[in-house]
């Protein structure tokens, strides 16, 4: 998959060298551009950012330097995200379908806001990744670029990716423990160490189940 970022802050991108993500790049799973918004200013200072029409605190993104950036970005089969707090909220759902597109460009908002024309002229889906407010759009772009990138096929160890098709889906997870079988009187339920598939495959249903209906019974409705 192809994505690029059009963004203020190229910089914040280094979050995604690092891993699993460094290495969906190296092995040709993913095809990341971050590209710097003031590539596409054409004043001696870079101004992508102006003082609001009709007053206010705060400025504003500039629509010409992302009008040109997209513009220069995209291809025939380009879907073009805004992140914004006003967006859709992001979930897993959200992942697993643009997990299917061929290239992905992400528009990543700063300071109080973006010129609404960008919405009018640009934008294909506006995503938020949660409600609350944060200084500028490349956390959220990384976020939705970490969670779409993992379910690209050769992203994940096989040991890794099956799991994702189990029963847990659309559950939290069951507890997890490692060695040692005792840690500071704290022992590893019986069952994980009895070699017993089907009862163990049973007891994480049970803890998968338990878990969402006392922390999140939204779920399972
Ligand atoms: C989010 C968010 C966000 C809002 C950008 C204030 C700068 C900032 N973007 N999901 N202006 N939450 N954006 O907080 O996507």
């Amino acid at each position: 998959m192809r994505i690029d970022v059009l963004t203020p802050f190229p910089e914040m991108f280094s979050a995604l060298d690092v891993s699993i993500m460094k290495r969906a790049q190296k092995n040709g799973v993913l095809d990341l551009k971050v590209v710097n918004l003031r590539d596409y200013t054409h004043d001696n200072y870079k101004t992508v950012d102006d003082r609001p029409f009709g007053g206010g605190p705060g400025m504003v993104l500039k629509p010409e330097p992302i009008f040109e950036g997209v513009e220069a970005l995209r291809g025939e089969k380009t879907r073009v995200i805004l992140m914004t707090p006003v967006g859709q909220k992001f979930d897993q759902a959200a992942a697993r379908r643009l997990a299917q597109e061929q290239h992905l460009l992400f528009i990543c908002g700063a300071y109080e806001g973006t010129d609404e024309r960008v919405r009018e002229g640009l934008v294909d889906e506006e995503l938020s990744i949660g409600d609350y407010v944060l200084t500028n759009g490349s956390l959220p772009a990384m976020v939705v670029i970490d969670a779409v990138t993992r379910l690209l096929p050769g992203a994940l160890g096989d040991d890794q990716s099956s799991h994702d098709e189990s029963f847990s889906a659309g559950q939290l997870e069951y507890p997890h423990y490692t060695r040692p079988s005792e840690f500071r009187g704290m022992k590893v339920p019986e069952v994980l160490l009895s070699g017993h598939h089907a009862e163990i495959e049973k007891w994480r249903r049970e803890q998968s189940l338990r878990r969402t209906k006392e922390r999140r019974p939204d779920l399972l409705k």
